[in-house]
């Protein structure tokens, strides 16, 4: 038996020696055509996987796709769906874009969940997750609203899931009181108002007090950085001496504002509110504060004023917590600060030569940069909000100022080779705008701005923006794995990120810009700025009616209050 399996051995050891198969050139050639049909075989194997997987993907969009388009046929029966105000019939173009937007989210909402699940973004081209934020699941808190008003309702009961078991703030985690107010605090809260489910408010109320600490500041403007678990905060070291930064400390005001409603814990409020009576008592005539605010005695730094980055959700909220208010005389000094800010705005305001582009500019103690953040792309929504408020003549005026802002803002984006907007632009004489930074991180501000002009005039003009900026995305930014952003938006090379604001803000707002004006009316919602819907209530004992007035629509669509 010993002597056999030797033999054997030896007989199987000749095949491996090189010498063996010189000699025997035909074996050789064989052995090499083997070779190639196995790797030819295992190649289109891997293949078929590959292409099988993509196939799956696609088919469960569809299915997914046509769910939707069940689900709105028979709502057509009950007049759910395509009637949408007082007998008024849909536009059916209306539907069919709406639909398309529904789609995108679906893509990016099934990209996030099969390569980042649970993750705070999604890295679409590695096909993994990264914890932006410290590991609080942004895209899956900033996702949840907008899951719930396209009315996906498998999704949004799978993150609702991950919400109770799987969501954790116990975190040695140094997190930005900002990014976290506006998209955890506040993406749970509209959740919370939109289902009525309880868990979002208590795990709101969770993160908010872990948030808290941050307004233990010698004046109560907040440090802008805090550890979750340990509650130690600070300023960011690049921040001028250790100041804070004027958008950071003035964007909580609605979520905390709306938690002490919904909790009946005033002492969310009282933080917020410190900040803004602190920030009045020496509000300049033109409401315009630099960037850089001191924590310690709450003394401006000589730094850029700006309604863009560090800048821009200051100004916003001020309007926003006047309409979250009810419009009331509780909340009177907001409006007086927002209309102060109007009138600094207005001295900011310039145009382009030769084409006459309405921008704005920013300021540096006594001189003036000719340059705009596509971020103050917000500003005209801001501007139509806020215009009912005045007077007829000044109403006209800044609902045209903020037309022409829109209309700067779009050529923004229509002025690229991909047709979407860079970060910034520069204005010089004669030349109108040229890009400086040239990524497109797939932001919201302009489609932001559109949904709340078409909202406020019911010029279709602005949908029709909004459906050729919609398609840029899906030209530009959509790959089998989800969304990315462009790294430039004149070669159209792409990043390897989708930002948790695309789902908040960029589809919520052009789903919106589809959708009737009663679904998430501006009559009864006000939306933050990561653009969560939260509720109008009437504010401690005002129970009178929300007052916005929406102007008549001037083209098309149905008329309105
Ligand atoms: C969002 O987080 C918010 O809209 C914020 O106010 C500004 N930056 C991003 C979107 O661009």
């Amino acid at each position: 038996m010993a002597r056999s399996r030797s033999i054997s051995g030896s007989g199987v050891c000749k095949y491996l020696n090189p010498a063996y198969y010189l000699r025997r050139p035909r074996r050789l050639a064989l052995l090499f055509f083997l070779f190639v049909s196995v790797s030819m075989v295992v190649w289109d194997r891997m293949n078929l996987a590959r292409e099988h997987e993509v196939e799956v993907i696609k088919l469960t969009e569809e299915v997914l796709r046509l769910e939707q388009m069940l689900e709105e046929l028979k709502g057509v029966g009950d007049g759910k769906t395509l009637m949408t105000h007082k007998d008024v019939p849909e536009d059916p173009v209306d539907v069919e874009r709406r639909q398309k937007v529904k789609e995108a989210m679906i893509h990016a909402w099934s990209s996030y969940e099969k390569y980042a699940w649970g993750k705070d973004e999604l890295q679409p081209r590695t096909k993994d997750g990264t914890d932006s934020f410290g590991g609080l699941g942004a895209t899956m808190i900033d996702s949840l609203d907008t899951l719930y008003i396209m009315g996906l309702d498998e999704q949004f009961q799978k993150a609702r899931e991950w919400v109770a078991t799987s969501l954790d703030f116990d975190k040695d985690y140094d997190a930005s009181m900002f990014e976290t107010t506006i998209r955890v605090v506040g993406g749970l809260l509209s959740t919370y108002d939109l289902s009525g489910d309880k868990i979002f408010l208590e795990k709101a109320k969770d993160i908010a007090d872990r948030l808290l600490p941050a307004w233990n500041t010698p004046t109560g403007i907040p440090y802008n950085i805090i550890n979750l678990r340990s509650g130690s905060a600070h300023n960011p070291s690049w921040a001028a001496g250790g100041d804070s930064i004027l958008a950071d400390s003035g964007t909580e005001q609605l979520e905390f504002i709306a938690l002490s409603q919904r909790t009946g814990d005033p002492k969310y409020q009282q933080k917020v509110e410190k900040v803004i009576t602190e920030l009045n008592k020496n509000f300049p005539a033109d409401g315009l504060l630099p960037i850089y605010i001191s924590p310690d005695n709450a003394n401006p730094s000589y730094s850029t004023i700006t309604f863009g980055a560090m800048g821009d959700s200051f100004y916003e909220y001020l309007l926003k917590v006047w309409v979250q208010g009810n419009k009331t005389s509780e909340v009177k000094l907001y409006r007086e600060m927002w209309e102060k800010s109007m009138k600094g705005l207005l001295s900011l305001i310039k145009k382009s030569t030769p084409s006459s582009f309405t921008y704005i500019q920013e300021k540096n103690g006594n001189s003036y940069n000719d340059k705009m953040d596509e971020l103050a792309c917000f500003a005209p929504g801001m501007l139509a909000l806020g215009a009912s408020g005045y007077g007829p003549d000044e109403e006209k005026k800044f609902l045209t100022l903020a037309e022409e802002l829109a209309w700067t803002c779009y050529n923004f984006y229509q002025s690229t080779p991909t047709k979407l907007a860079g970060e910034n632009y520069y204005f010089s004489a004669g030349q109108d705008m040229s890009v400086g930074t040239s990524w497109n991180i797939l932001r919201p501000e302009t489609v932001e701005s559109l949904f709340y002009l078409w909202r406020l005039t019911g010029n279709k003009t602005y949908q029709e923006w909004g459906w050729n900026i919609f398609q840029a995305f899906e030209k530009n930014s959509r790959i089998e794995s989800g969304y990315v952003g462009l790294k430039d938006v004149n070669t159209g090379a792409k990043d390897n990120k989708m930002q948790s604001f695309f789902l908040a803000e960029t589809l919520k707002y052009l789903y919106l810009l589809f959708s009737p004006s009663s679904v998430i009316s501006l009559d009864e919602w006000v939306f933050n700025t990561e653009a969560h819907p939260l509720k109008i209530v009437p504010r401690n004992n005002d129970q009178r009616k929300p007052t916005i007035t929406l102007r008549q629509r001037r083209f098309g669509g149905e008329i309105k209050g």
